[in-house]
């Protein structure tokens, strides 16, 4: 099977099971494992922050992150389509007792100007707009890329309002290997960040939320309180840390094959993508009715040996990444040629 559902299907190759059968451990509960301390120490500085918690998922970090930053009646500003709003089991509003503002971006990107119409006035009838929170690259815009100058536009938007930014950068380093802007200006106008280790990256599990010592030091609380404080953690750590130190170069290959495909489907009838809007890794592409809906799709491309993800009726995604061969790349190729023609 050719997966292109997601980058979170890569399972760790044989030197980085190496690099964790051989770390040092120990309790990390009690902030006690050097492996997990080595990584959260060198995301921080890569992210230019002051401290890190490695934190089981993606989903965790943004969660705590929200925790961390509101008290439960606050509003917090996202994009329209984005990963904590739409893909995190409603986590806000469970967790935090906060209610979402979605703003409709434009591929992802909503501007300074859009945020400013949405913050609150202080008064009693209103919910408090407390935090504004980015995706970048935003996952259901197809891995697009928020372009810097906006972000600080909204930053000084938010630091004038006393509202806090955070960054679900769980694709960050698509991002920065795309621009070649480095990880920490892209993050300096965030109060905290999260960075998946476990998608493009291809680390087994985890991600690590940044930001000022304060900062971490409540979200270390919220772990445990969520349930996400991990013992002997350091054996997952070390494959993390692996990912970050020797695959981060490797996303411009996934980058430079998903606009192949891109290009590819863009000449198919019926097929409706437009390939410089495919920025990093991930492929957004609609279909005419007549072709079917994307479950449909789906069902016929699995039946050749390729997985999909159907995420709308008309709509389906596809992610390059680092466990695909140039062959398996090929063997897509003339899949959706012969299936989508
Ligand atoms: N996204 C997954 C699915 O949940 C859709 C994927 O396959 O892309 N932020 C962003 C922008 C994400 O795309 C994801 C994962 C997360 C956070 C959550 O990460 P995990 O899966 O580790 O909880």
């Amino acid at each position: 099977m050719i997966d292109l559902r997601s980058d979170t299907v890569t399972a760790p190759s044989q030197v980085m099971r190496q690099a964790m059968s051989q770390a040092d451990v120990g309790d990390d509960v009690f902030g006690e494992d050097p492996s997990v301390i080595e990584l959260q120490e060198e995301v921080a500085r890569l992210l230019g922050k002051e401290a890190g918690l490695f934190v089981p998922s993606g989903t965790m970090s943004n969660q705590i992150a929200i925790k961390a930053h509101t008290q439960p009646g606050d509003e917090v500003v996202c994009e329209a389509g984005a990963h904590i709003m739409n893909y995190e089991a409603g986590g806000p509003a469970f967790h935090s007792q906060v209610q979402l503002n979605p703003i409709k971006g434009r591929l992802g990107v909503f501007t300074a100007r859009q945020v400013e119409a949405v913050i609150r006035p202080r008064n009693v009838h209103v919910p408090p707009t407390t935090l504004i929170t980015i995706e970048n690259t935003h996952n259901q815009a197809g891995g697009t890329i928020f372009p810097l100058e906006e972000i600080h536009r909204i930053a000084d938007m938010a630091r004038a309002h006393d509202l806090r930014m955070h960054l679900d950068g769980a694709r960050l380093m698509n991002a920065v290997v795309a621009t070649g802007i480095p990880a920490d200006e892209w993050t300096a106008p965030f109060d905290s960040v999260s960075l998946c280790l476990s998608k493009g990256l291809g680390a087994p599990v985890g991600s690590v939320l940044c930001g000022n010592r304060k900062f971490i030091k409540d979200t270390h609380r919220y772990r445990k309180l969520f349930g996400g404080g991990m013992r002997q953690v350091g054996i997952i750590a070390a494959g993390a840390l692996y990912a970050i130190r020797n695959h981060v170069d490797d996303l411009a290959r996934d980058h430079q094959r998903a606009r192949q495909l891109a290009e590819v489907l863009s000449k198919l009838p019926g097929i409706h993508i437009n390939p410089d809007e495919v920025h990093t890794n991930i492929v957004m592409f609609g279909m005419d009715e007549q072709k079917g809906t994307g479950v449909e799709i789906e069902e016929q491309l699995r039946r050749k040996g390729l997985l999909c993800l159907p995420l709308a009726k008309q709509k389906i995604r596809l992610v390059t990444h680092r466990d695909l061969s140039d062959d398996d790349i090929n063997n897509a190729i003339h899949t959706f040629q012969k299936v989508l023609s």
